[in-house]
């Protein structure tokens, strides 16, 4: 065997695993790691300004390729950055290695400089967390990190390396090592047939697809299934663009503040529902009892412990999302020829027809509705859309249409401020062909505004879409449902008094990106090819900064069926014959 550095050791695997980006800062207890990545021809190392920044990069890269991000910091406060990361990666079933530096073995329990128990702080929010402890462990801890990563529901996984162990030399043969396997769990033929039963028993069925359809790649089996046996899709926030948003069983997206109206009633009109890698969030679900309703339920997830977490379903099968997709389509090809479209799809129809809202708002401040129309208009089918969370988030949610997998990639459980800049970074890396747009808040802007600074300095373009409403939307709509006053002057307090807050064009200057203000609907449009056509020609993120009202309102509720309008006559389009009747 061949006798190597570690930390060489640990670059070689880095690079059979398919990472060709790291996100990270260095410190002294991570420098051997360091040194040895310098030797890397196939890794490109990314010097962020905050480890958190690292984390949601690293998340970023990982969502819209499919693979594992890496992120790495030294010892002690560099790891504590990166929980948040950690947690949102966890939240959202996201594979992420953290590799974080650690002082010597020897003086750990003495109190020295930088050492933090950075294993036991990660434990709640990963897979795994682990620290090295002898160097000749180190290749299969790497490999089995990989693995755990993404086996099963997929999620974050921490390595803690010492620094006398990272300094280590060890056997280790390249030419012999590879990746550890991954299987993928196969269904109970037994469970896909008494699903196939249920649902062709069932007169009004829907398949709810959440994450997991996007995580295992499973968007054509789920439309193949759904077009054989003419049943309608709704997708959750988390699976946008797993069906097209203009494909004819689209059915929106059930829940209480990212929701269409649509969705929701074809949703309570439903008899039996089909929820495939969706973990029944509760921003999805709102009050039980109504979501639940007399439906039945067939609840298909990779992870076993998540079947009945949330309520009992009537029917619960394990497996990857894409092989029971898969096998429900044949086993239904088995069972029942090809169904055609029926009352049941013709009332899908009509329900998404009728029950649109409003966006050709021509006022001034600017309309959240108004900008994500011109969202719409603006951006091909190919872009990738990048979101955290706020009032923006919701009104993303709410409106922007979505027409391919990994093209909406948003930080759904777990929703940290600051997620959209450094994840952007990482979704261009991986896809640097396509076109990438984040859709920020004047906060979640300034949460991570640092990371901009990351982007351009390694020539990274992106368009940042800002709806800046110099205030806390989010928290100010709080007081709506709530009725809790205080919201409305903490909220207004975040900007400080003014009417137009920091100003974020020469933010983005100063950082070495572009920027520009609208505060006029007419000028949205042109504000955003430009953004497009200087982000491309000068290979550095780009900001279109819209000026909105400071008191929108979104259509928010507590339960599926009382979704609360504020301006129900002004947000809806008027239907001619009325909403119903219409539908029938
Ligand atoms: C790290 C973090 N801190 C606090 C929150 C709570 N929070 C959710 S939305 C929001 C307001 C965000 O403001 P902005 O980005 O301007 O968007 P808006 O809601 O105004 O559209 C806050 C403070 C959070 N989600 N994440």
């Amino acid at each position: 065997m061949p006798r190597m550095k570690v930390m060489d050791a640990v670059v070689k695997i880095l690079e059979s695993e398919g990472v060709d980006h790291v996100f990270g800062i260095p410190g002294a207890a991570i420098l051997p790691f360091y040194d040895a990545l310098r030797n890397s021809s196939r890794i490109r190392h990314l010097t962020v300004r905050h480890e958190e920044g690292a984390t949601h990069a690293a998340d970023g890269w990982a969502r819209a390729n499919g693979r594992v991000g890496v992120a790495v910091g030294t010892s002690g406060p560099a790891g504590t950055n990166m929980i948040t990361g950690l947690y949102t990666c966890q939240a959202d079933s996201i594979p992420m290695i953290c590799i974080t530096g650690q002082a010597q073995r020897a003086v750990l329990h003495k109190e020295a400089f930088q050492a933090v128990d950075i294993v036991d702080i990660a434990r709640p929010v990963t897979k795994w967390a682990v620290q090295v402890k002898e160097a000749a462990q180190m290749p299969w801890i790497f490999r089995r990190a990989f693995q755990v990563a993404r086996e099963g529901r997929p999620g974050p996984v921490l390595i803690d390396l010492p620094l006398d162990v990272q300094l280590a030399e060890i056997e280790y043969d390249p030419a012999i090592d590879e990746p550890l396997p991954v299987p993928r769990a196969a269904p109970s033929r037994k469970r896909i047939r008494r699903a196939v039963e249920m649902l062709m028993d069932a007169e009004r069925p829907i398949i709810v697809a959440g994450g997991g359809v996007i995580l295992s790649d499973a968007s054509e089996e789920l439309t193949a299934l759904a077009e054989y046996l003419q049943i309608p899709v709704s997708p959750t926030l988390m699976a946008r663009g797993a069906i097209p948003h203009d494909h004819p069983l689209f059915a929106g997206t059930v829940g209480i503040q990212t929701q269409q109206k649509y969705a929701n009633e074809i949703f309570l009109e439903s008899d039996c529902v089909l929820a495939v890698g969706a973990r029944f969030g509760d921003r999805h679900t709102g009050a039980l009892d109504v979501y639940r309703g007399a439906r039945t339920f067939i609840h298909v997830d990779v992870e076993p412990t998540q079947i009945g977490k949330v309520f009992e379903p009537d029917l619960g099968i394990v497996a990857d999302a894409k092989l029971a997709l898969a096998e429900l389509l044949a086993v239904a090809c088995d069972m029942t020829p090809r169904r055609e479209p029926g009352p049941w799809t013709a009332r899908v129809a009509a329900l998404r027809r009728v029950l649109r809202r409003r966006t050709d708002f021509d006022a001034v401040p600017i309309k959240p509705h108004r900008v994500f129309r011109e969202i719409d208009e603006a951006f091909g089918r190919d872009t990738i859309f990048v979101t955290a969370i706020g009032l923006y988030q919701i009104f993303s949610g709410q409106f922007q249409k979505i027409y391919k997998p990994r093209h909406y990639l948003v930080c759904g459980q777990a929703g940290p401020l600051g997620w959209e800049v450094s994840a952007c970074t990482g979704v261009k890396l991986a896809k640097p062909d396509q076109l990438v747009v984040g859709v920020v808040g004047d906060y979640s802007f300034q949460f991570m505004i640092e990371e901009v600074a990351v982007a351009a300095q390694y020539r990274v373009p992106f368009v940042l879409v800002m709806l800046n409403n110099v205030n806390l939307g989010l928290i100010r709509q709080a007081e709506l449902r709530y009725d809790m006053e205080y919201a409305i002057d903490l909220a207004y307090d975040a900007g400080g008094g003014d009417e137009t807050g920091v100003d974020h064009v020469k933010v983005m200057e100063a950082m070495g990106g572009h920027g520009r203000r609208v505060t006029r609907p007419e000028d949205i449009r042109p504000a955003i090819d430009w953004a497009v056509k200087t982000s491309e020609e000068t290979r550095v993120p780009v900001l279109v900064e819209i000026m909105t009202e400071r008191r929108a309102n979104a259509a928010m509720g507590t339960s599926i069926d009382n979704i609360r309008e504020f301006e129900p006559m002004e947000q809806h389009e008027a239907i001619e014959g009325g909403v119903m009747a219409n539908a029938g």
